[in-house]
């Protein structure tokens, strides 16, 4: 062999290493393969995605703020949040609406109302913007902070669920008016006057029927981040950092008011939250509230029956290995009638491998607290690159919760990193990493772009990631997932908002043969009628489906709850779908109500969207 061809193939063998690092880099966990057609997977996977924004009508493109000058060698990388979705039906007519928060000063919130006019051969299936003619668009007026995200719940219990934003700024809430507009009653409702707050859920934590409200504070309540008095407004720290945002849990009183409780519960802390969900999961019937938290550990807040609440993060294994927390959501991923916790990190090979987090109850601590193991490297769900919000819901109807994940930080110039220069600013002092003017310039670097998502599919001893085979191949900066059933077909759709992006519509077709059923609950609260009722959202309400597939299979069950506001700075749709596989039989649905009532409904019918009132005590 000549040194020539001998040095070609020495090169090839090189270039091919490269290659391999770089797919290896890009796919994360599990499979590496290209866009199957449709026919193709259908066949293997059982549903492919397609990307139906415009067709359907929509044209948001979120577009991030410009903060103060202080801030501005360092601006992509701290003005990088804010892309936020929520799902409702807010008019009530069956059909969920899509509102998507923007911004930019000055720039528009958009609410897509659902037109109602899919048809069955896949025809329509559009929206019509509403926001500005209902009064919610224009919520990023300069001096008053700009959008991160929004939540909506019944608050008032009158049929109609209300809106809530947060904001790096003044929070806003509006009052329903019957789906034809809606009313600013910020003022009366008397919230704080500045959260920087990237998320915020509603949950009635103490069960009086009325829906309360937590907003997590992410940077300081005394920032106007437009007006900084000094650079020194960074963590104090990448791994242990306390100087973020207070915590503000805001009982409704039910007169249209709210009262800060936060301090009088005995929620103290002041971590940069990033993402909140709420939830029974220690089985008091209160709901629980889990914190994800950047620059730090996770936080798990224990309801003492609607009194106070309890840190309790690592006594039940959550709160040990502080990370880059940036998402939190629950599924029954096993159909064990038991909720996990999906917390997402940092994964970028060779730089910053913290992996995401995967906390799966598997026994009792000392004080019979749930006890939480991380299964994520074993399920092969821990590296999704530099993740954000990522959302359960089974989008093959194959009967088993699948895990939605978008990523990607800032995507800027294609070839050129902020890593090394990142890395000496997370690997310094302390003291200099809390000034942003110790923070080596951006410039036009990307940190963590252009990353591919991930869509892994529970195959029930472990998840494979099929994304770019069934039709994900956007590389925005995903922020924010949410699942629906945009269509009223059976079938979950997903619409992902991205940062300096526009909002993305995966539209899902389920291969046929795949059974499904779908809950829509209503609690008996109304106004002047509580305390013995649930909040009419029947936010907390959960539901136990347990089935079969075939008359001689397995008993499966499946547990889901009701939330508003979870994953990262979204809210996907109230009504919960089950995805129940082929010929199933279902057995029954056992509700368990936020009043603590209980209701069993014997062999619902499959294919079916059932909406269940709260019966009387
Ligand atoms: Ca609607
Ligand atoms: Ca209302
Ligand atoms: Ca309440
Ligand atoms: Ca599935």
């Amino acid at each position: 062999m000549s040194a020539t061809i001998k040095r070609i193939i020495v090169t090839a063998f090189f270039i091919g290493l490269l290659v391999a690092v770089v797919v290896l880099n890009h796919s994360g966990d599990g499979t590496s393969e290209g866009q199957l057609s449709a026919a193709e997977a259908l066949d293997r996977y059982g549903f492919y995605l397609t990307e139906s924004a415009k067709p359907c009508g929509i044209t948001f493109r979120h577009e991030s703020p410009t903060l103060d000058q202080k801030l501005e060698h360092i601006m992509p990388l701290v003005a990088a949040m804010g892309a936020g979705v929520s799902i409702i039906d807010f008019d009530g007519d069956g059909w969920l609406d899509i509102y998507a928060v923007n911004g930019k000063e000055g720039g528009a919130n958009h609410l897509y109302r659902n037109r109602g006019d899919h048809d069955r051969r896949g025809g329509g299936g559009t929206f019509e913007e509403v926001a500005a003619q209902l009064g919610v668009a224009d919520l990023n007026q300069p001096g008053t902070g700009v959008c991160m995200g929004a939540i909506w719940a019944d608050f008032d219990n009158d049929g109609f669920p209300d809106l809530f934003v947060y904001k790096w700024g003044r929070p806003e809430l509006f009052r329903n008016k019957g789906g034809k507009g809606f009313e600013r009653v910020t003022e009366h409702a008397g919230l704080p006057k500045w959260v920087n707050a990237n998320t915020a859920c509603w949950l009635d934590y103490d069960r009086d029927g009325l829906p309360d409200l937590f907003i997590a504070g992410y940077w300081r309540d005394d920032l106007d981040l437009w007006h900084l008095e000094t650079p020194k407004v960074m963590p104090e720290s990448f791994e242990y950092a306390k100087n973020g945002g207070r915590k503000y849990l805001l009982r409704n009183r039910g007169d249209g008011t709210f009262e800060d409780v936060t301090d009088r519960v005995g929620i103290k802390s002041t971590r940069w939250t990033l993402a909140v969900v709420a939830a029974d999961l220690c089985g008091t019937g209160y709901p629980d509230i889990v914190l994800a938290n950047d620059y730090g550990v996770s936080e798990f807040f224990a309801n003492n029956r609607g009194k106070s609440f309890n840190e309790i993060g690592d006594e039940i294994g959550i709160g040990k290995a502080p990370k880059s927390g940036m998402n939190a959501s629950l599924g029954d991923i096993f159909n064990k009638g038991q909720l996990a916790i999906y917390v997402s990190n940092i994964t970028e090979a060779g730089n910053l491998v913290q992996k995401n987090n995967l906390w799966v109850p598997t026994g009792k601590t000392a004080s019979g607290r749930p006890a939480y193991q991380n299964q994520a490297d074993f399920l092969k769900v821990a590296q999704g690159g530099w993740s954000w919000g990522a959302r359960f819901g089974d989008l093959n109807n194959d009967g088993r919760l699948d895990l939605y994940l978008t990523n990607g930080y800032v995507s800027a110039a294609k070839n050129k990193s902020y890593w090394y220069d990142y890395g000496k600013i997370a690997g310094g002092v302390n003291k200099l990493i809390e000034n942003a003017q110790y923070w080596p310039p951006m410039g036009d670097q990307s940190l963590s772009g252009y990353q591919q998502k991930c869509l892994w599919i529970n195959r029930g001893s472990e998840f494979t990631d099929v994304a770019t085979a069934v039709g994900v191949s956007d590389t925005f900066d995903g922020r924010a997932v949410t699942m629906a059933d945009l269509f009223n077909r059976g079938v979950l759709d997903v619409a992902v908002a991205n940062q300096n992006a526009p909002l993305l519509l995966y539209k899902n077709t389920v291969g046929a043969g795949r059974d499904w059923v779908q809950f829509e609950l209503t609690g008996g609260a109304r106004p002047g009628r509580t305390g013995a009722w649930s909040n009419r959202s029947a936010i907390g309400a959960q539901v136990k489906l347990t089935w079969r597939q075939g008359a001689a299979g397995p008993v499966l069950q499946q547990l889901q709850v009701v939330t508003a506001g979870d994953g990262y700075a979204a809210q996907s749709m109230f009504r919960l779908h089950y995805g129940l596989g082929t010929d199933a039989r279902v057995e029954k649905a056992e509700i368990i109500w936020p009043s603590g009532r209980t209701q069993t409904i014997r062999s619902p019918k499959t294919g079916t969207l059932h909406r269940v009132e709260e019966p009387a005590p």
